[in-house]
């Protein structure tokens, strides 16, 4: 990239013009949720994934009671993007769901904008982890509840009581197979992005006439 840029003829400004911002976003929940078919219904690439089988020594370390039909999980990452418009690239990263894996959390979340924790309401503690690590971290989020078939059908009021989210935290249903609940999901978490971002501040000019 750097070579890129240095090599380019046409100046600085087209360079930067040239090149879209790239806002990053976070998929987090519980085992199974729902995270990496999110991730695979909104992206406009084939999304990277990182399955692997679900087997008999690893239902040791993390229990398979409610996901019992699924066959693999994801041992790293989702990786999905999706092009705003030409200055702007939306960034997915899914996040593993299983305990073992949550160490990678922290370096996947370096840098992001925002997150949406789903939340499954059949095994709702699930999310649990997920919405402290990012209200300790100050990084906004939204709760995207997955209506999973069979699974009791709970408002929004009754699933932010249960988790016990601030005021202000939005929560949302979604079926994570299709890709305009999905996308639903994401503009809700830009909404809530875009209102509770502070307001700009504008720079204090200094001794020398230019801003700090
Ligand atoms: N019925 C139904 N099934 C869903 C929905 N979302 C996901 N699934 C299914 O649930 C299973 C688990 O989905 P994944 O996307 O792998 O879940 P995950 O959160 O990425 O799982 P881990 O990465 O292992 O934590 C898959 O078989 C999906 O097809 C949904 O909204 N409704
Ligand atoms: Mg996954």
């Amino acid at each position: 990239m750097a070579y890129a840029a240095d090599c380019d003829t046409r100046g600085p400004a087209a360079t930067a013009a040239a090149r879209p911002v790239t806002l990053k976003i976070l998929v987090a929940g519980g085992f199974g949720a729902g995270k990496t078919t999110l991730v695979g219904a909104v992206s406009e690439i084939p999304p990277l994934c990182t399955e692997e089988l679900l087997s008999g020594i690893g239902a040791d370390a993390d229990p398979l009671d409610g996901v019992d039909t699924k066959t693999s999980t994801t041992v790293a990452l989702d990786f999905g993007r999706i092009t705003l418009d030409t200055g702007h690239v939306l960034y997915l990263f899914g996040t593993p769901g299983q305990e073992r894996f949550w160490f990678l959390w922290e370096e996947l979340s370096a840098g992001a904008l925002g997150a949406v924790v789903l939340a499954d309401t059949r095994r709702l503690a699930d999310c649990f982890p997920a919405v402290d690590f990012f209200e300790r971290r100050g990084i906004v989020f939204v709760v995207a509840v997955n209506e999973f078939d069979g699974g009791h059908r709970y408002t929004a009021g009754e699933v932010r009581e249960a988790v016990g989210l601030a005021p202000g935290v939005p929560v949302v249903h979604c079926d994570a197979r299709l890709t305009g609940s999905a996308t639903a999901v994401l503009a809700e978490l830009v909404h809530h992005l875009l209102s509770t971002a502070a307001p700009a501040v504008p720079a204090q000019p200094t001794d020398r006439g230019e801003p700090t």
